[in-house]
């Protein structure tokens, strides 16, 4: 593990935890000055990146993870973050939310709070949710989660100020959190305190802060993480009396219906509801209106209905644009190239260059650029900015998700519809060209 000084005090690597699109890697580049990929969709990042901060004279490393819905490991970005979390042992994990949509982000957060207590809770897009008219008592949030909670607007990098000191302040112990955990169901709760004091005598002496943690994946029997737990901690969950105590757990549960079935839904629906409570609680709404309003738009955008329809209306516009808006520029640009191949042609047989050398610079080189450049240049410039818009007005999310039960069949993920539309959109451009 990596470690950097701090003058008095060593923090490990700082995790910039969070569900896809919150803004963790626009928070990592005004941190760090670096350039990670952001954009208005989800699954930019796809793997750890790590930059350095010097703030008030601490150096301090920051690692951007992808962007992550849970730690349950569910696909390889949930992999990754989970392992940093459990096993990269960080002195202080920054999570991220969105303001505008914090229910549900709080699932990753309370999954977090499961397995360190240094935690940091930076509430981001502040200026997108005044623009909703939603209003965040931070105060609040952060005392019902016992952690210290810290709002930011990524774009405007003072905004960053407080967080990187209420970092510094929790790595160093001088803030220290009292994390309020969700409680599960009371059976649940009673198995868990009966495997606990087995775990806390298997883990090594400075994990045995996940004992509770680890309680919930043997009893969920998440095969992956248990086997990382295994590996990490050169421990075995083979041990005799922690079967046995496993076994009467087991028998606990059935006595009270609760079995591999439906284990893992009672989990999740007891942090549902305590986020949903939380936000209740914590979130105002100043103009339901307004709220209303974009739910509307949004049920439109991704109903079973018209979702698909508007879809492909608005590519199909997008694409008929640059199809046939590509052609002035580039028929303007092959003149001009055509014009100049004849000048240097005259200027080559002036100058009684070999007809090898002309063959090569003009009839080669020169004229494969120019054509490069006026049959792929302009679908280019005209398909990019358009996609943009499409980024900027939030529609990308949509799209992916539109496309996601389709993409799935293909044993893979809406976000690549994206991808797929960007390769489409200038190979189509390209083709009509040629
Ligand atoms: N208005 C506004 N936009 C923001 C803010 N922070 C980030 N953004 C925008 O939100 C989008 C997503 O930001 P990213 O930094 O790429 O998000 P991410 O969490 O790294 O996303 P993944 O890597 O896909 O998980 C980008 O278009 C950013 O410019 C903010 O505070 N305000
Ligand atoms: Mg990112």
């Amino acid at each position: 593990m990596i470690c950097f000084s701090c003058k008095n005090l060593v923090i490990t690597p700082l995790p910039l935890l969070g569900n896809p699109n919150v803004g963790k890697s626009t928070i990592f580049n005004a941190l760090t000055g670096m350039h990670q990929h952001t954009g208005n969709w989800p699954g930019k990042t796809v793997s750890n990146a790590c930059g350095t901060c010097i703030h008030n004279g601490k150096n301090l490393l920051f690692v951007d993870i992808p962007g992550t819905y849970s730690l349950m490991s569910n696909s390889q970005e949930e992999e990754i973050a989970r392992d940093y979390i459990c096993f990269g042992n960080p002195d202080t994990t920054v999570i991220i939310l969105d303001a505008t949509c914090i229910e549900k982000n709080l699932n990753l957060v309370f999954q977090t709070l499961e397995i360190t207590n240094k935690v940091v809770v930076c509430v981001n897009l502040l200026d997108e949710a005044k623009k909703k008219h939603i209003q965040i008592d931070l105060e609040k949030l952060s005392k019902l989660l016992g952690v210290p909670v810290v709002g930011t607007t990524a774009r405007k990098k003072k905004t960053l100020n407080k967080l990187l000191s209420t970092i510094i302040k929790v790595a160093s112990g001088e803030i220290v959190c009292k994390p309020n955990l969700v409680k599960y169901h009371p059976i649940i709760e009673d198995c868990l305190l009966m495997l606990e004091p087995n775990l806390q005598k298997l883990l090594p002496n400075e994990q045995t802060h996940l004992s509770r943690w680890t309680a919930l994946k043997l009893i969920d029997g998440e095969k992956t993480i248990l086997s990382s737990i295994e590996k990490n901690f050169c421990i075995s969950f083979l041990d005799e009396n922690l079967q046995e105590k496993l076994e009467e757990v087991t028998e606990l549960l059935h006595a009270n219906d609760i079995d591999d079935t439906n284990f893992r839904d009672k989990i999740v629906s007891s942090i549902v509801f305590r986020a949903e409570d939380i936000c209740n609680d914590v979130v105002i709404y100043e103009s339901i209106a307004h709220s209303n309003r974009d739910r509307k738009i949004d049920k439109i955008l991704t109903s079973k209905k018209f979702g698909i329809p508007i879809m492909i209306l608005f590519l199909g516009i997008i694409f008929w644009i640059t199809i046939t808006g590509a052609n002035y520029p580039s028929t303007v640009l092959s003149n001009f190239f055509g014009y100049l191949q004849e000048k240097l042609l005259i200027l080559f047989d002036n100058l009684n260059a070999p007809s090898w050398l002309t063959g090569i610079l003009i009839n080669g080189m020169f004229q494969t650029v120019s054509w490069v450049i006026s049959v792929m240049l302009p679908p280019m410039a005209i398909f990019f900015p358009l996609f943009t818009i499409l980024e900027d007005l939030g529609y990308l999310p949509r799209i992916a998700f539109n496309l996601d039960n389709y993409f799935k069949k293909a044993c893979t993920t809406g976000k690549q519809a994206l991808t797929m539309c960007m390769g489409f959109g200038c190979n189509a451009a390209r083709c009509c060209r040629l």
